[in-house]
């Protein structure tokens, strides 16, 4: 049968069994569209990346002898969206079966479910063999359950498959060394220059502007430095096991204005889009301790498992478990616009300015920046979810809807009301003083709560509970906070809402 195969942009997946034979029968289709550059403002380096990506895997498909059709977003009979494109290539060619991998975000999979129900073709879907778990992995495993631990899941993702296990218990004898995982950066310590390619996308980026597509952030077109194959996908990968590794656990909660990378890997694109697998990263990482017996520490291995099979899968599971409904939760029913300089990084804050600062320029911040620094704010503001979701997905060149939401309106924002994360991830200026050296240069003053230069942090946070006393005051995990704030004074309570009025109504001045 005369088959067309369909491969989105993050399903850059070299080693999956539709490539291990080449079938004259089989083409393959890739395609620039407007409806994936414009369903939210991207970052200019996402879409770059992306399209560099893509490219790269259509010419190593061609020279594996595949027959792949490359649709380009400025070609003149793209018509800039998966289903017109495909209807015309099988009215055109004669395609009479078409294939596909499932998508990982629910509006294309709709979309593709939708166009293979009305088509006159048959159709297959396949499975992406990327992931540890299936769509309804979690699920299945949660099955009737109220409540949904990441602990729990990521435990038996480890029995199940045998991650770091000695028959059925922990090596080490330990599950979680989270506790050893929340240090401070030494004053003065320079990590490890992060590697940065030097790919050449002046063409990509001259195409994607002469289409007019609206985009944010910036970019060095002459030295784009994200990795846009698996080869330096696998070189940014043995590059974090061989000199960042030893130190991940330790500082992955840390945060500087010195470095726009410390000692995280900087892999979530090459997985994100499949040219690399988790499983090969995690054999990899496991292979650096091994034979690196007693140099690299425990904790930073398991820390960084559990980010992987984890977080990853269990983000995963929840979306869709939980989808389409998710994208419309907003638990504390927030409203409030998005301060202005979230898209220019204008702002005094000094956490604030740097954690925006970096993701407009790199496309990047790390997940303590993103839930502690942005995260946070956004959500003492009031900011409604739907704006906040819109700015993850737009600004890092890893977000896709299936990890962007669950992570920003689930972990960060709460929206959720407590599926991911089982309290809001909220605090004053002390935990950001705690984790970083963002405070001592700071226009605010960390100590203050009220008054000339306090810094808004203190004052949000206090408000945030207030407001919401209803809604979390059986919250057991928070039970101490407002144990607190009923016995502040009356006088330091007023002082404290006035302050965060304040703030709230000069938001885009802070
Ligand atoms: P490392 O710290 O080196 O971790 C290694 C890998 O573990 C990452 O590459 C990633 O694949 C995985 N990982 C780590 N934490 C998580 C997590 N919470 N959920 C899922 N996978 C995780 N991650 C995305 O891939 N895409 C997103 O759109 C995204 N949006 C986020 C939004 C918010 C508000 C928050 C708090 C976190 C978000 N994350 C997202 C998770 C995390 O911040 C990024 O995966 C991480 O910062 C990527 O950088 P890294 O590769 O250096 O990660
Ligand atoms: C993120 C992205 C962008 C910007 N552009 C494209 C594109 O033009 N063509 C494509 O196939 N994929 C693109 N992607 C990634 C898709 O949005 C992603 O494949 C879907 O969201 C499915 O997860
Ligand atoms: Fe951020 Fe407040 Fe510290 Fe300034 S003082 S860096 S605003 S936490």
């Amino acid at each position: 049968m005369k088959t067309l195969r369909l491969i989105l942009g993050d399903q850059l997946n070299s080693n999956h069994s539709w490539f291990q034979s080449d079938n004259s029968q089989v083409t393959y289709v890739m395609m620039e569209v407007r409806t994936e550059t414009d369903y939210v403002t991207h970052h200019i380096q996402k879409v770059v990346g992306f399209f560099a990506a893509m490219r790269n895997f259509a010419q190593e498909l061609i020279a594996n002898n595949h027959a792949v059709i490359y649709i380009k977003l400025n070609d003149a009979d793209n018509l800039q969206s998966f289903d017109l494109n495909i209807n015309q290539l099988i009215s055109k060619e004669g395609f009479d079966k078409f294939e596909y991998q499932l998508p990982d975000e629910y509006r294309v999979d709709q979309l593709i479910k939708k166009w293979c129900e009305a088509v006159n073709i048959p159709t297959e879907a396949f499975d992406t063999e990327h992931f540890f778990e299936e769509r309804d992995g979690l699920g299945n495993f949660f099955h009737a359950k109220k409540t949904f631990l990441m602990e729990t899941f990521y435990r038996h993702i480890r029995k199940k498959h045998g991650v770091l296990m000695d028959a059925d218990q922990p090596r080490t004898g330990k599950w979680n060394y989270d506790q050893d995982n929340r240090k401070k950066l030494p004053k003065n310590h320079k990590p490890n220059l992060p590697l940065e390619f030097e790919n050449k996308v002046e063409q990509i980026f001259e195409e994607i502007q002469l289409a007019k597509i609206k985009t944010i952030g910036t970019i060095n077109d002459k030295r784009f430095l994200w990795p846009i194959n698996r080869e330096q996908s696998i070189v940014l990968l043995d590059y974090f096991a061989t000199e960042f590794l030893s130190h991940f656990g330790d500082f992955q909660d840390s945060m500087t204005p010195a470095e726009w990378s410390l000692y995280h890997s900087r892999i979530s694109f090459s997985l994100n889009t499949k040219m690399l697998s988790p499983l090969e990263v995690i054999n990899r990482v496991i292979f650096e301790w091994e034979s690196n017996q007693g140099k690299i520490a425990f904790n930073q291995v398991e820390g960084f498992v559990r980010q992987i099979i984890g977080w990853r899968e269990y983000m995963r599971g929840i979306y869709w478990l939980k989808m389409p409904e998710y994208e419309s939760l907003n638990f504390f029913g927030h409203k409030e616009k998005l301060p202005d300089w979230f898209w220019t990084g204008g702002t005094k804050m000094n956490c604030l300015k740097h954690s925006i600062n970096q993701s407009l320029d790199f496309g990047y911040a790390h997940h303590i920046q993103r839930l502690m620094v942005t995260g946070n704010f956004a959500l003492l503001a009031g900011v409604n979810p739907d704006e906040v979701d819109a700015w993850y997905l737009g600004v890092y060149m890893d977000a896709i809807q299936w990890v962007e939401i669950t992570n920003t309106r689930g972990m960060s924002q709460f929206a959720d009301g407590g599926i991911v994360g089982t309290k809001p991830y909220v605090s004053s200026a002390a935990y950001i003083d705690k984790m970083s050296h963002y405070c001592s240069s700071c226009y605010y003053q960390k100590n203050k709560k009220t008054g000339d230069k306090a810094c808004p942090f203190n004052s949000l946070y206090w408000n945030f509970y207030d407001k919401h006393e209803a809604k979390m005051d059986k919250n057991p995990r928070i039970g101490m906070v407002y144990n607190l704030w009923r016995r502040m004074k009356p006088e330091s309570k007023r002082e404290l809402i006035e302050q965060a009025k304040f703030y709230l109504e000069n938001i885009n001045d802070l």
